[in-house]
């Protein structure tokens, strides 16, 4: 037997020619070759002790023996009497008090529920090694990590780590239809089957659960934000129960979106007015019901008065009548509250970049405790990139949370690579100057403002039914980026990089970092072909696939002339205090320098102001010549990832290597379409040429005008 383990591991190491699907996504766990690693993990794994019973222990169990079996092949030996000869202890503090010393306790306990500590333990002479958490989960984050680190081999059996979450809820949103669409889904089918449930359980809910709880993902909103009313009703609470069965024991709390007019849709009720006692009563009642069958459902995640979903506006409340009334049927189940922050009227003819403040910066203070307020990054729409949302920073008295969007709803959809991680960077490191003078987006999303509040980071799944989960292979980097950043808002993106590449291509490390090039120079890539300099919002309408800054008609801030405002003067959108003022929103630090257009960051400055033509940039060019030249670049970018990739060939599986070779020959049509629709377009406006140095676009707007996409996926129906 062991011969023929040893045949086949030789195959797998010199023969990247296995193919490999993705399906397994970053817990491959391929054999090891690092003599050193395999022994330590050998050694750790021939005398495993776990304190105590626990669901979540026979989640690790099962992990441990899948690891070990595919790591080192072998499987592990589970020491059931006699602890002292294990080599490996796995438990809780309280578990394992009587073998700590009292700084290790205090230690231990500062570090939270979801928290672990692991390294070696000394017991009467003879050294074991440890995880240890407050509770069995953060026993589970810990043993994922020394995964983590066996696999990218950096595990050191004589280091002491130490890590907590800094928020504490790290979450998934699904914007899951009922009927298995998916909105701005790419990659396949919703993967829940409400159909087939609560009789048939797909394996893949288990394997969903593993892959977050690797992460650290502890909460998951398994229905879309535009909501439907059946949501909330006693066959689905059934359905619903068994994921939360089954995602409980790796830490996941499962939530549901509520539509707000459900009183009226499936309770009979004439109203959904929040202040009326029959409609308390109903979601009281409902709220109770659910309880009844998942006893630590997570709560509700709210979409109100927002693109024609209903709301509290409809019968004169605000959002806070709205969302208190939500939280106060669920607050003695210690449930929560999401209200989403991204409300825009169909009434008000106001810069959508404002609304969301003007909504909520005179209800600061007024929400219960147990309401998040959940906020996107920015303040118009996942845009290729946005300067921070002015939310951020606003609220003194309202716990914000961040809302990232994971699915490439504007960035790509799932034809290109596009690593998001250096995106989310850049808004969790921004300056807000508020709450503190040293505030930065992160500091006000890891900061509970009361000490009841829960700090939240929520990211939109980019997740399906396709076999490598996320329909581009590097859709998963952007999963795995979004748990790492969620757990540690802190983190820097090449760290997340090099580690998403390690576990799930290997440690050849030419190719780490040829791959890592390529994901970091991703995202300003397509900043630069989509929109460079500030541009936004100038997509195809309603599919968001491809260019279309011609967008006009209908609903004004549905359009892209709204945003781009370009005209034989100049192009950007001023929100100075000469235009909508949207800046006078952020604190003063930034009002002051974005209201100057010599010094605000570029990469701003046509969301914030509207600039002639010939407007001389900082590195001397025109504004012109800028724009085409950022476009041009964009398009280098992607073939310069291409040639990268295919340098790569001899080095990554074939199955791997020619989907994402694939992929990113279509990213680079794209790009180019992007970048000649866009400069073609707006030189209607600038009647000037392009710049000698760039290639030339080619091709006819008209036909870039006349492209359609019926079959785009995604789209919400009736959208
Ligand atoms: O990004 C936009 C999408 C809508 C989405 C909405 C939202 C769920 O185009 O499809 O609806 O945002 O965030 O509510």
């Amino acid at each position: 037997m062991k011969i023929l383990f040893s045949f086949l591991l030789w195959i797998a190491i010199f023969f990247p020619s296995f193919s490999n699907d993705g399906y397994k996504l970053w817990l491959d766990y391929q054999p090891i070759t690092n003599p050193t690693i395999k022994k330590d993990m050998a050694d750790l794994m021939s005398g495993v002790f776990i304190f105590g019973e626990d669901p979540t222990y026979q989640v690790i169990r099962n992990e441990l023996n899948l690891a070990c079996q595919k790591m080192i092949l072998e499987a592990p030996t589970f020491n059931t009497s006699d602890k002292t000869k294990a080599q490996f202890w796995l438990g809780t503090r309280t578990q394992m008090s009587q073998f700590l010393s009292m700084t290790e306790q205090v230690e231990i306990k500062a570090l939270g529920e979801d928290g672990y500590w692991m390294g070696p333990v000394e017991v009467n002479g003879k050294t074991h090694y440890a995880i240890i958490g407050n509770r069995p989960v953060g026993v589970l984050y810990g043993v994922y990590n020394l995964m983590k680190s066996i696999q990218t081999e950096t595990f050191d059996k004589s280091l002491l780590i130490s890590d907590y979450p800094k928020v504490k809820l790290r979450m998934l949103n699904h914007w899951d239809n009922l009927d298995k669409t998916v909105e701005r889904g790419y990659a396949g089918a919703s993967i829940w089957d409400w159909h087939k449930l609560p009789g048939y359980v797909d394996p893949r809910y288990i394997e969903y659960a593993r892959a977050n709880a690797s992460l650290g993902i502890n909460a998951v909103s398994v229905t879309n934000v535009n909501a439907k009313a059946i949501v909330l009703t006693t066959d689905f609470m059934k359905k619903v129960k068994v994921l939360a069965d089954l995602f409980r024991p790796y830490g996941i709390k499962v939530f549901l979106t509520a539509r707000f007019s459900a009183p009226m849709e499936i309770g009979g009720l004439e109203t959904a007015d929040p202040l009326d006692p029959k409609v308390k009563d109903f979601w009281q009642k409902k709220t109770d019901e659910i309880y009844s069958y998942i006893p630590d459902f997570g709560g509700f995640l709210v979409k109100a008065n927002s693109e024609g979903q209903p709301g509290p506006h409809e019968y004169g409340r605000n959002h806070a009548d709205g969302a208190n009334m939500l939280a106060a049927a669920l607050a003695s189940h210690q449930g929560l509250l999401i209200w989403r922050a991204f409300v825009y009227s169909h009434e008000v003819d106001e810069d959508r970049h404002k609304q969301a403040n003007i909504e909520f910066e005179p209800l600061d203070g007024k929400f219960m405790n147990n309401v998040i307020l959940q906020v996107k990054n920015g303040a118009i729409d996942f845009q290729p990139r946005e300067p921070f949302h002015p939310l951020f920073g606003a609220l003194k008295k309202t716990q914000v949370g961040m809302e990232f969007q994971i699915t490439q709803e504007y960035l790509g959809q799932a034809t290109q690579l596009v690593f998001l991680a250096p995106m989310w960077e850049e808004v969790l490191k921004s300056q807000t100057f508020t709450p503190k003078a040293n505030s930065t987006v992160s500091s006000v999303i890891e900061s509970p403002v009361s000490e009841k509040a829960i700090t939240l980071m929520a990211g939109v799944s980019n997740i399906g039914t396709d076999r490598n989960w996320t329909g581009h292979l590097f859709g998963q980097a952007n999963w795995y980026a979004f748990g790492r950043q969620a757990w540690n808002p802190e983190i820097n993106s090449a760290e997340i990089a090099n580690e998403w590449i390690k576990l799930t291509f290997g440690q050849n490390q030419v190719m780490v970092e040829k791959i890592s090039q390529i994901m970091l120079q991703s995202h300003e890539a397509a900043v630069d072909y989509m929109t460079p300099l500030g541009l936004h919002h100038i997509m195809g309408r309603s599919h968001h696939y491809g260019p279309a800054p011609w967008v006009t008609g209908g609903r004004a801030d549905w359009t892209s002339l709204y945003y781009h405002r370009a005209d034989s003067l100049g192009i950007g959108f001023d929100r100075t205090s000469s235009g909508t003022d949207a800046l006078a929103q952020y604190a003063s630090e930034i009002e002051n320098e974005w209201s100057d257009p010599h010094q605000i960051p570029e990469k701003y400055l046509l969301w914030f102001h509207h600039v002639p033509w010939d407007f001389k940039l900082k590195d001397g060019n025109t504004l012109w010549n800028g724009l085409a030249n950022h476009y041009d670049r964009g398009v280098k970018s992607v073939r310069e990832m291409q040639q990268t990739w295919k340098s790569l060939e001899s080095v990554i599986d074939p199955e791997r290597w020619d989907h994402v070779n694939q992929l990113l020959a279509i990213q680079e049509t794209e790009a180019v379409w992007w970048r000649n629709a866009c400069l073609l377009y707006f030189q209607t406006f600038s009647k000037l040429p392009f710049p000698s140095e760039i290639e030339q676009p080619s091709g006819d707007l008209e036909y870039y005008k006349s492209l359609q996409f019926p079959y785009a996926p995604g789209i919400k129906p009736n959208w």
